[in-house]
């Protein structure tokens, strides 16, 4: 196929340079143009519906964005992770105050960012407040959006107590992904988790209310599995609350068909003001998060590259452009420009074919290296699924595992940024070497001697010979030395 004329760069602004040089080439970057990037055990239909999905897809969120809008802070639920002032925490960063908008703003900066982010594929409402009780307003701001701009997936996040009286509306709307937060199948661990809830005129609390609330919560979930509505489940990990229950809420929602499974690690600080950072009550840390996720391993479908976005973000995972697009930045008439995304979609699909035949063969070699050994390796990536940030940009480090399974990513690790203004700072290498912590290898585009020195005195080999290669032809190299055997070669 010939490329468009317009180049990446000028879309994106990131990981563009490989897709830019196939671009100027005139030619298909992929030697299997044509190919379907589908896994082969992937419904087509279920396929179609998460391909272009960055929470739903592990794959599908390096190349593509999801944006927020606050449209619905009304709750009928308390958490005690959660302080209203701020963002909701099933699916946010509490702390920061997000700006709350009208359905008909709402639509104004949905247009805005579809017509300057190419990768923008899904729009979500994800508090602060209850997308299911604040109906009206979350009904009001999909349907003016989905007029507008037809080919933009619409997700909704939600506690799960009001949602079986909409399930049947976010079906005739099209909605093919929501999401409800469920911590608990036993009221008795509910009890700790939610004071009160707030449900038909009457408020309830203690196991009482967590009994209505679970049952509430697996009553939407069995009505959106039989309308084929794809759902994720989020469960806060509480330590010593939760932590070891969750076991048990993987396999009750799996057994009413849950499509993926998110373990997100409690936020709690005092600062934020909630019941449980006013009580001391600790968020488990990185390692304590992987051991629960590999106990879950086998049970439903896990999401480990979840960020725990704002309410208001918007951008690819990991990153957030929310601030270019408040209110005040927003012209009051605008038309809704389509050229963008759908020039970038076009470049992509190839990128994504090249990748997936990266990919495959990356994994066939380390599961063939036969070294029976485990590597855990953090990667510094801008998106398009490259080594390609600079160790010293890095906010965070994509966490993969190499291990005779083959090449999975295991989750992130959120670092401060270590480089600003071209000078490193050495306190706040102390802090991303402790944030590395169980790391074998560091993959970057660029890292000098002194962070590359330190890392190595802290047990972790950093390399940037791999830059902008793909992740698993990288960790694949890697990989394939420490077992003895010869290396890949590089792609970029
Ligand atoms: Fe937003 Fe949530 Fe839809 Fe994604 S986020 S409403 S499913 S579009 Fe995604 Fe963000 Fe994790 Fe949520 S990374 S917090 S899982
Ligand atoms: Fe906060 Fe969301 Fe819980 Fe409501 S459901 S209390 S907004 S975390």
């Amino acid at each position: 196929m010939s490329a468009p004329v317009i180049s990446v760069e000028s879309l994106t602004g990131r990981f563009s340079d490989q897709l830019l040089a196939s671009a100027d080439s005139g030619g298909c970057a992929s030697s299997s143009c044509g190919s379907s990037t589908r896994p082969s055990d992937v419904d087509p239909a279920v396929w179609d519906k998460i391909k272009d999905h960055p929470c739903f897809s592990e794959e599908a969120h390096h190349y593509f964005a999801r944006m927020h809008v606050a449209v619905a802070p009304a709750c009928n639920v308390q958490c005690n992770y959660c302080n209203r002032k701020y963002d909701c925490a099933n699916e946010s960063r509490p702390g920061v105050v997000s700006e709350k908008l009208t359905p008909d703003q709402a639509v104004r900066k949905v247009i805005a960012v579809a017509n300057e982010v190419p990768q923008l594929s899904v729009l979500g409402i994800a508090g602060p407040g209850d997308a299911c009780y604040d109906w009206e307003k979350t009904k009001a701001t999909f349907e003016r959006v989905a007029r507008q701009i037809p080919d933009i997936k619409l997700c909704v996040s939600t506690n799960g107590l009001a949602l079986p009286d909409h399930v049947d509306e976010l079906a005739e709307m099209n909605v093919d992904h929501v999401t409800i937060t469920i911590n608990m199948v036993d009221p008795e661990v509910g009890a700790k988790i939610y004071p009160w809830i707030f449900h038909d005129h009457r408020r309830y609390v203690g196991s009482q209310a967590a009994r209505i609330l679970h049952e509430r919560q697996m009553l939407g979930l069995e009505m959106l599995s039989a309308r084929g509505i794809l759902t994720k489940i989020n469960s806060v990990m509480i330590p010593g609350v939760n932590d070891q229950h969750l076991i048990e809420v993987n396999k009750w929602v799996k057994q009413r068909g849950a499509f993926l499974h998110n373990v997100m690690p409690l936020i709690s600080d005092p600062a934020h003001g909630t019941h449980y950072g006013l009580t001391g009550q600790r968020g488990p840390n990185a390692m304590e998060m992987k051991a629960l996720q590999d106990r879950l391993e086998g049970g439903a479908k896990l999401m480990r590259h979840c960020r725990q976005c704002r309410a208001d973000a918007v951008g690819l995972l990991g990153e957030d452009r929310g601030q270019e697009f408040t209110l005040d930045q927003i012209p009051r008439e605008l038309t809704y420009d389509a050229s963008k995304r759908e020039t970038y979609r076009e470049l992509v699909a190839d990128e994504r074919r090249d990748h997936l035949a990266a990919r495959s063969e990356a994994i066939g070699m380390v599961k063939t290296a036969s070294s029976g050994k485990s590597l855990l390796v953090a990667v510094a990536t801008k998106g398009g699924g490259r080594v390609n940030e600079h160790f010293g940009h890095a906010k965070e480090f994509q966490v993969y595992e190499a291990s005779p399974t083959g090449i999975n990513f295991v989750g992130h690790r959120k670092v401060e940024q270590y480089c600003l203004g071209g000078w490193g700072e050495n306190a706040t290498l102390d802090g991303v070497i402790a944030a590395l912590e169980g790391i074998d290898f560091v993959l970057c585009a660029k890292i000098g001697n002194c962070p590359k020195d330190q890392l190595a005195d802290a047990g972790i080999r950093a390399t940037d010979a791999y830059g902008h290669d793909y992740i698993e032809t990288a960790i694949g190299a890697i990989y394939a030395a420490e077992s003895g055997g010869p290396a890949l070669t590089a792609t970029a």
